[in-house]
């Protein structure tokens, strides 16, 4: 057996805060048998623990800092010509809190996945804990999604679930969901790492065929 397939695929975390997912996606991708391998990570902020996390790993970082670019364009032409310095094949947004312009998203159509904390189409955009709270909602969780023009609004891959408690905050909750999200994103990645997942216009094929409804992981 080869000790390393020159063909397996190159993935590109973009991360804006703690890390946790990437974490979970070194973690797993440092498995002897996992198809994938990180070869960069890039961050909008800094100061994100994301890029120790990644540094520690000897993983290539680099910072596109949002503040210094008066536009979005801007911004995601800097952003385009870091990731296109790595050639990946799949570009995971695991806690990215910058909103993509089109001609981005076009780019990497079929080839960008996004983690977003609720059970879509509940709840895109931000606070989603606190708003699942807000409407008393006793069910709430993750969605793995390919990232469209649409924000959050992609295709949804899977998603798992948590089961509200009382006395639940936006925090508790927000920990619960990260569980799940830990498990959830390794397992999604590896599909598409291993050629099961494509985007065919707004239908995710799985092994070729569309999928009727998003893989569904209880609690
Ligand atoms: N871009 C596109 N075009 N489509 C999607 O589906 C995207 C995307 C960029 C990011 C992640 C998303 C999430 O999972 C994501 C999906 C940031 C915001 C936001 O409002 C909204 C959704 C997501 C990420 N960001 C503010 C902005 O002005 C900044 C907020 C901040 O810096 O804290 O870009 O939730
Ligand atoms: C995760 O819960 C992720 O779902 C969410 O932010 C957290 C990032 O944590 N994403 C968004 O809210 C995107 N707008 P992490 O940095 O520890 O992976």
């Amino acid at each position: 057996m080869m000790a390393h397939d020159v063909t397996e695929p190159r993935i590109l975390v973009l991360a804006s805060g703690a890390g946790t997912n990437l974490q979970s996606l070194i973690d797993a991708t440092t498995a002897r048998d996992f198809p994938g391998r990180i070869v960069a990570v890039g961050c909008n902020r800094p100061q994100a623990v994301a890029l120790e996390r990644a540094a520690l790993a000897g993983i290539e970082t680099f910072t596109v800092d949002h503040t210094r670019y008066d536009s979005r364009e801007a911004f995601d032409g800097r952003l385009r010509a870091e990731i296109d310095r790595y050639a990946p094949d799949l570009v995971v947004l695991a806690g990215f809190m910058r909103i993509l312009t089109t001609d981005f998203v076009r780019a990497f159509h079929g080839r960008m996945l996004n983690i977003h904390p609720s059970l879509l189409p509940k709840y895109p955009g931000l606070n989603t804990h606190r708003r699942a709270l807000e409407a008393g909602d006793r069910l709430h969780g993750v969605s793995i999604h390919f990232v469209t023009e649409d924000l959050d609004g992609g295709p949804v891959i899977a998603q798992a679930e948590v089961t509200v408690q009382p006395g639940d905050t936006a925090e508790s909750l927000a920990e619960r969901v990260q569980q799940r999200e830990h498990v959830l994103y390794p397992i999604v990645v590896r599909w598409f790492c291993e050629g099961r997942l494509q985007l065919a216009g707004e239908q995710v094929l799985f092994d070729g065929e569309p999928l009727p409804q998003p893989f569904y992981l209880g609690e």
